[in-house]
């Protein structure tokens, strides 16, 4: 069965070594299982049978992984047969024992082979997962029926809903391997287990033929209602956990067959849904947002040493990232004091991690010897990229790269952690600007997935593909944005959120627009954001654009009113919403509402109602159009660059894909149909994307224009 990607290269082949046949699935990059591989496992599988010398069969993948899963670009085209439940039911069938030998990963469909196989064999570092969820999709394999047989109906429902992978050592406590190697060769151990299996006779192991003991159907029963009684919280709005929990709870009811065929027709149901399509098209949008031009022209530069001036929120934050990716790092700070406040700052960061148990203290102080701080820049004289974080002011970053130009050795990479300030100019002011980028962290740096790659006019090539180097390092998602006032995703976010500053003195209340983005499955709604980051930083803002801000533009001054009285959100224990006693969740505030009502007054702004509808249509339409003209005026290079810097970086649902792709399952004639409605009141505001209009134009969608060309 040869593979499309290297024609001449077979997915699946065969030897037989003994008595042992062994399979070896070679489908690169991840050996997904394609309709190659299905019908090569099914060839293999009667060679086995031809051939009387073969007693054991022996499954392996090259590579890194043993399977990926299903192949996940073969979502939304006709199924192709055989499909790869049949390939499982053949590989259980089979009357010669089948061993999988698991390296890496054994992941979704992959997970559901070994599953059909008759032993189990993992090496180190082997992990197993049954993701499909993450994708809308629900095992559809087997895996919600063997799964269960195997290692009980609660363990198998927690491995299908939370679709996170365990390591070996954990599946085999769970029963889901039989044999941990010690050794890391998975043929080589792979044989030996199976000679072991054939000198002591063993038979085969169909999974289908374990039943659920008697004694633990009481048991079993109660983990699905209390699964089902769970997915409004943990999984609200999704479609395909509520058919896992269906599917699982088949097998206590109903006979092994019928419970495949009933997890097929769920299986079908989920792959038929937006949410399936939004999440693939997340899957793929997250891999495809480092594919840039740069990085396809320019090897990176090697990175061993890093280091960060400034030592606040940001500065600590990022350190941490570093870190935990095995960096070290120098810090910089001014003076003794503030070098000693940013050291103090990481060393929070890792003991409240220490207390809430998600690192050990040993752990926390092997990091912790990676870092160091001076308050001398020469200190960087050896760093091979430098990250500034300081004071949001070009006079005060100038000055900090003047000095990193002195000290910094030649070919270091000058990042500058700056949201919204012109990195071109800032390139300027150094003699090296072909080492100078942007890398815009997200707070908190070391928890949230989102870089921002800000690529200014004189970057070097192999600059850009460091600065994507080093987001795979921190396990970060980067995104590539070029120069402009907030980038990508702040620049987006200043517009929706104006949209809901006008929904706000128009007669929504900030309530009711929180509520109507978080039923949107935002996990907050932008009032709930501003109190969380602090209002005082959008205040300082606002103060700044104020001279430049277009008169034209309505301007809403709710947001000042209670900043003016002191009440910046959560840190100060009311804003938007009140926090009595520290509260983490806000209650609604009457005299917000009040305040709110004084200013729609001042205003004159005619009042109306609005349906959660309505809010939703203007909120999305603005963030939408926004998200356009950023493509269209190539801050972003494709519609799934917006996608992924909301989803990772602003809490866009997942499952809705981004803006851009749900914009395009809505449909761009009725996106720019509503812009027109609300221009008809609003006309400076609401002025149509020219990307948005010609695309209706011609017919097209904003996926047309995903694909783009390495040069
Ligand atoms: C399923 O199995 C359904 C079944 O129950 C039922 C069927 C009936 N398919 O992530 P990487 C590509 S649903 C196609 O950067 P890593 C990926 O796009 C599936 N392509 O590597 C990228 O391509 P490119 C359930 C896939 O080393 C390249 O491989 N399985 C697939 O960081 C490298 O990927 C999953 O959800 C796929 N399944 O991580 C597992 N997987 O180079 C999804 C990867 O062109 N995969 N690609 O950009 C993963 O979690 C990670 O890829 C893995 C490796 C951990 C395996």
């Amino acid at each position: 069965m040869t593979d499309p990607r290297h024609p001449s290269v077979p997915a699946v082949t065969w030897r037989r070594e003994g008595p042992v046949l062994l399979v070896t699935i070679d489908h690169p990059p991840v050996n997904a299982l394609g309709v190659e591989v299905r019908r090569g496992l099914l060839a293999a599988l009667d060679a086995a049978q031809a051939d009387v010398a073969v007693q054991a069969v022996l499954l392996l993948g090259k590579g890194r992984n043993f399977i990926a899963g299903a192949d996940i670009r073969e979502f939304g085209q006709p199924p192709q047969a055989p499909l790869l439940t049949d390939v499982c039911n053949r590989i259980e069938a089979c009357p010669r024992p089948v061993i999988a030998a698991v390296q890496g990963a054994a992941f979704g469909g992959g997970l559901e082979v070994v599953l059909a196989a008759h032993y189990r064999l993992a090496v180190p570092g082997a992990k197993f997962a049954l993701p499909e969820v993450t994708l809308g999709l629900l095992p559809g394999a087997g895996g919600t029926q063997r799964a269960p047989r195997l290692i009980g109906v609660e363990a198998a429902l927690k491995l299908m809903l939370d679709g996170k992978p365990v390591a070996a050592r954990q599946a085999a406590d769970l029963g889901l391997v039989d044999r941990l190697a010690t050794g890391t060769d998975p043929q080589a151990e792979g044989l030996a287990y199976a000679h072991e299996l054939l000198a002591a006779g063993a038979a085969v192991r169909p999974t289908r033929d374990r039943a659920i003991a008697a004694d633990a159907v009481p048991a079993a029963r109660q983990a699905i209602e209390a699964a089902r009684g769970s997915l409004n919280k943990k999984h609200r709005g999704l479609f395909s956990p509520a058919r896992i929990v269906d599917a699982v709870e088949a097998v206590l009811d109903v006979p092994f067959d019928e419970g495949l065929r009933l997890e097929r027709s769920f299986f079908l149901q989920c792959l038929d849904t937006p949410q399936r399509a939004a999440l693939v098209h997340a899957f793929f949008a997250e891999r495809e947002a480092a594919k840039v031009p740069e990085a396809g022209r320019a090897r990176p530069r090697s990175l061993e040493r890093i280091g960060i001036v400034g030592g606040g929120t940001m500065g600590a934050g990022i350190a941490v990232a570093m870190l935990d990716a095995g960096l070290p790092v120098v810090m910089i700070e001014r003076d003794d004091p503030s070098l000693a406040r940013g050291q103090a700052h990481v060393a929070k960061v890792y003991d409240s991690l220490v207390q809430r148990g998600r690192l050990d203290a040993a752990e926390r102080d092997r990091r912790l010897t990676l870092f160091s701080g001076s308050t001398d820049y020469a200190a960087l004289a050896q760093a091979d990229l430098v990250v500034e974080a300081v004071f949001e002011d070009m006079a005060v970053k100038s000055a900090v790269f003047a000095e990193l130009d002195r000290v910094c050795k030649p070919g270091a990479v000058l990042a500058s952690n700056t949201s919204y300030l012109d990195i071109n100019a800032l390139a300027k002011t150094v003699a090296r600007p072909q080492d100078v980028i942007g890398l815009h962290f997200f707070s908190p740096a070391n928890i949230m997935k989102l870089l921002e790659i800000v690529v200014p006019e004189q970057v070097a090539d192999d600059v850009v593909a460091t600065g994507f180097a080093l987001a795979k390092r921190l396990k970060k998602v980067a995104v590539r944005a070029g120069v402009c006032d907030g980038f990508i995703g702040n620049r987006i976010l200043a517009v929706y959120r104006q949209a809901a500053d006008y929904l706000l003195a128009d007669g929504a209340s900030p309530y009711q627009i929180d509520q109507a983005v978080r039923h949107f499955g935002f996990p907050m709604g932008p009032f709930q954001v501003t109190d969380l980051a602090g209002g005082d930083i959008g205040w300082a803002t606002r103060k700044r654009r104020a001279a430049t801000r277009d008169p034209l533009l309505r301007y809403v001054p709710a947001a000042d009113r209670l900043c003016e009285r002191g009440w910046f959100g959560q840190k100060t224990g009311r804003g938007w919403y009140l926090y009595p006693d520290g509260a983490r969740v806000g209650q609604e505030d009457p005299e917000v509402l009040a305040i709110v009502a004084e200013v729609r007054q001042q205003l004159g702004a005619v009042q109306r109602t609005f349906t959660e509808d309505e809010i939703l249509r203007r909120y999305l339409a603005a963030m939408i159009n926004e998200g356009a003209n950023v493509v269209h005026q190539g801050i972003a290079l494709r519609p799934l660059d917006v996608d992924v810097a909301m989803l990772y970086g602003y809490g866009f649902p997942r499952h809705r894909g981004g803006p851009l792709h749900y914009a395009d399952q809505v449909g761009l004639d009725k996106i720019l149909a509503d812009i027109h409605e609300f221009a008809a009141q609003d006309p400076h505001f609401w002025k149509p994307s020219p990307l948005l209009l010609q695309l209706v134009a011609q017919g097209r969608r904003f996926q047309d224009l995903n694909q783009l060309q390495q040069d």
